[in-house]
């Protein structure tokens, strides 16, 4: 292995285009904070960055679809995944957004750099482009009938029916998903970037390179490989995303593809403004990508030959992809409402966070697809972390203040027998095994040896039985076999003290808020958990007063779990879904404007109108030319609507419009004032209409 002074962690950047589920967590999420937390308590000089992917055509859809704009989308659901990152301890040391300032400039430097070394061929194509949306549509949003098996629905890059996969051109009969008009031809201009000429490269680098790589993961690029790459279009043409920094062009931007992995370098120069390019630019950074398996190609195989043909910047040193987690034996849906989303689960089972970290790490879908049931769920929780870990610690600190005053009892050396040893053997083995494990990013591994280790932990105290010893009468008195029962009560409990306190220090990578409240209960601080004490025998010192227990992990109920069965299973769930989304929105309300006087406010003569006329104002997408009776003459008002209703739903509506707004030219157009209108927290837009119809010209105050 390469020596490394420093690494660099990324976890996929989530669209920010709806809210997280399970999924996502087990898939990459938790396998990254975990291997972090991993390495911080090893103090190695690590970064963790992460961020929400705002661009792409999906968003764009979106907003189209619920009449509000990207910005809205991605600035509702950017906020709603940071929250659910933060409460389930995914420890960002920068969780930032593609839709910053830093990042257009990082990738569109980015790009003019390739552009300068002649990287890009300039090509003339044809796409498919819907003329009522006006605008270029991406494969996926072209529908037809499949030419294999004659499905209706198939989609331009896939029939979901038959399987194949398939360009535009295929389709029998296409329609635009966004019109359901047949789509006309058009020409367009795009930069393509050569990955075939990569080949090479990526062949010796990944295939020579990298045998190490788990085994999904150097297959799929394998395939990829032998299948052959091609040059791949590295722009779009829409007005959402990063702009293509040269002239003339205009409408287009960056590939979504291509801009996203750059998010991980701007995420980085957000955090160290000064240092970020040792972490990306020298040779002695670990990188390290964690993401799903759908995402493999693109940080093993586009990314790697974008970063090659840049030249400043390290490789990754490792891809750990994991494969799907599949929901009560079906595939995850989002538009089925078939998933347990994060903010439901964080917001149905409080305080249960590590019952969640440590769930979905036991089924990690790290080799191959897993399943996540609500069954399994309630099991890992009331027979693994109740029965097993909490168990033990409990009972160890319940002993200890009833047998030992409350305080760490002495280790008396010349009583301890095999059984204690090997408890000591034991946590250092299990040490060791970590160690192995958490390198080669066999986290589910890892943890099985710490529950493992816990299970020792409560046979070794049933063994040992000190609440019978406490029995005997005369406690100080040497038995048959020659040994002091209280010195065998104080050596029992003295090695589960020092065994609690190393599975505080082993847990804390999967499950931080358990661990946090095992160092309250010792009285510790911060320090221990560092990974050095992982292994020792003597991390409580003998006579040290602790704490009185505290429950780690509550029952989790049939009857809760029978209502989370139900949720899935109701189809009316998704109104769950989108009122948990509505109390979000809720939190984002705009700051009070500066304070002005009773004279300012006067100023203004708002007056009530009816729209009696309404139409879009030629090339311009936001703009609608509206007529409003005013009682006793007609004007004409510019408005930027013309995204959130169409002319004819508006024509009759009574407004509220100012009435005295110097008149201004608009499209060359002149608008004779304004009408008001809320927004609301999604960006929504909502006519400040009269109660009842009241006439027209009527005052406002
Ligand atoms: N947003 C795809 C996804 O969430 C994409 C990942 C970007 S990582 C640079 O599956
Ligand atoms: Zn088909």
């Amino acid at each position: 292995m390469r020596p490394y002074n420093r690494i660099l962690v990324t976890a996929a950047l989530p669209y920010a285009n709806g809210p997280l589920h399970v999924g996502h967590l087990a898939g990459c999420y938790l396998p990254a904070d975990i291997y972090v937390r991993w390495e911080r308590a090893k103090q190695k000089d690590i970064v963790f960055v992460g961020g929400s992917d705002e661009h792409g055509v999906p968003i764009t859809i979106r907003a189209m679809k619920e009449g509000t704009t990207p910005q809205a989308i991605v600035d509702k659901y950017h906020k709603l995944i940071k929250e659910s990152f933060e409460k389930l301890g995914i420890s960002f040391d920068v969780y930032s957004r593609t839709s910053n300032v830093i990042h257009h400039e990082t990738s569109a430097d980015f790009f003019t750099k390739l552009y300068d070394d002649g990287m890009f061929e300039e090509r003339e194509t044809e796409q498919y482009y819907d003329e009522e949306k006006e605008t270029f549509l991406a494969d996926r949003y072209i529908t037809g009938t499949c030419p294999v098996c004659s499905n209706p629905n198939a989609y331009g890059d896939q029939c979901e029916k038959c399987g194949s996969s398939l360009s535009p051109d295929q389709l029998i009969h296409p329609r635009s998903a966004l019109s359901n008009n047949p789509p006309i031809k058009r020409k367009t201009k795009h930069w393509y970037f050569p990955l075939n000429e990569f080949e090479p490269f990526l062949n010796e680098w990944i295939l020579e390179g990298h045998k190490e790589w788990k085994n999904n993961v150097y297959g799929q690029c394998k395939s990829w490989l032998t299948s052959g790459l091609q040059p791949r279009a590295m722009t779009r043409d829409s007005q959402w995303g990063v702009k293509v920094p040269l002239p003339n062009a205009e409408g287009k931007v960056l590939y979504v593809w291509f801009d996203a992995p750059i998010g991980y370098i701007s995420a980085t120069k957000e955090l160290l403004p000064d240092t970020w390019k040792q972490y990306w630019q020298q040779d002695d950074t670990k990188l390290v990508h964690f993401i799903g398996k759908d995402n493999i190609v693109f940080h093993c195989i586009i990314f790697p030959a974008m970063l090659k043909a840049h030249g400043s910047f390290v490789l990754p040193d490792n891809v750990p992809a994991n494969e799907f987690l599949n929901l009560e034996g079906d595939k995850v849906s989002t538009s089925r409402n078939w998933a347990v989303w994060l903010h439901e689960y964080l917001h149905d089972f409080p305080g249960c966070e590590d019952v969640l970290r440590y769930y979905l790490t036991t089924i990690a879908p790290e080799t191959k697809d897993s399943d996540f049931t609500w069954k399994g769920f309630q099991d890992a929780n009331n027979s693994e972390l109740v029965a097993v870990f909490g168990n033990f610690v409990n009972r160890t600190f319940v002993l200890m203040h009833k047998l030992c005053g409350g305080k760490v009892p002495p280790l008396h050396l010349e009583d301890m027998d095999d059984d204690d040893r090997n408890v000591f053997n034991e946590i250092k083995r299990t040490k060791h095994q970590l160690d192995v494990l958490l390198e080669q990013y066999k986290f589910r591994d890892a943890l099985f040896e710490v529950i493992d280790l816990a299970r020792k932990g409560n046979q070794y105290m049933q063994k040992k039985e000190p609440w019978i010893k406490a029995k005997a009468e005369q406690l100080n008195e040497r038995n048959a076999n020659g040994i002091i029962p209280q010195n065998s009560i104080d050596n029992t409990l003295h090695v589960c003290l020092q065994l609690c306190a190393n599975l505080a220090v082993m847990i804390n990578p999967f499950l931080p808020h358990t661990a946090r409240k095992m160092m309250h209960m010792m009285k510790v601080v911060d320090k221990m958990l560092d990974w050095q004490n992982a292994g020792k025998e003597k991390l409580l010192s003998t006579g040290y007063s602790l704490r009185a227990p505290e429950l780690l992990f509550r029952k989790i109920e049939d009857a809760e779990m029978a209502q989370q069965v139900e949720k899935l299973r109701n189809p009316h769930a998704k109104d769950i879904v989108e009122e948990a989304k509505d109390e979000i929105v809720e939190a984002t309300i705009a700051p009070i404007k500066e304070e002005i006087q009773f004279d300012d406010f006067a100023k203004l003569d708002l007056r009530i109108g009816t729209i009696i006329a309404a139409e879009k104002v030629a090339k311009a997408d936001k703009l609608l030319r509206l007529s409003i009776d005013m009682g006793n003459e007609t004007r004409t008002i510019v408005s930027g609507i013309a995204m959130h209703f169409s002319p004819e739903d508006i024509v009759g509506r009574q407004v509220t419009v100012v009435a005295n707004l110097a008149p201004r030219k608009m499209r060359g157009i002149e608008s004779q004032g304004m009408i008001l209108m809320a927004e609301d927290a999604d960006g929504k837009l909502h006519f400040m209409q009269p109660a009842n119809n009241i006439n027209n010209g009527s005052t406002v105050n």
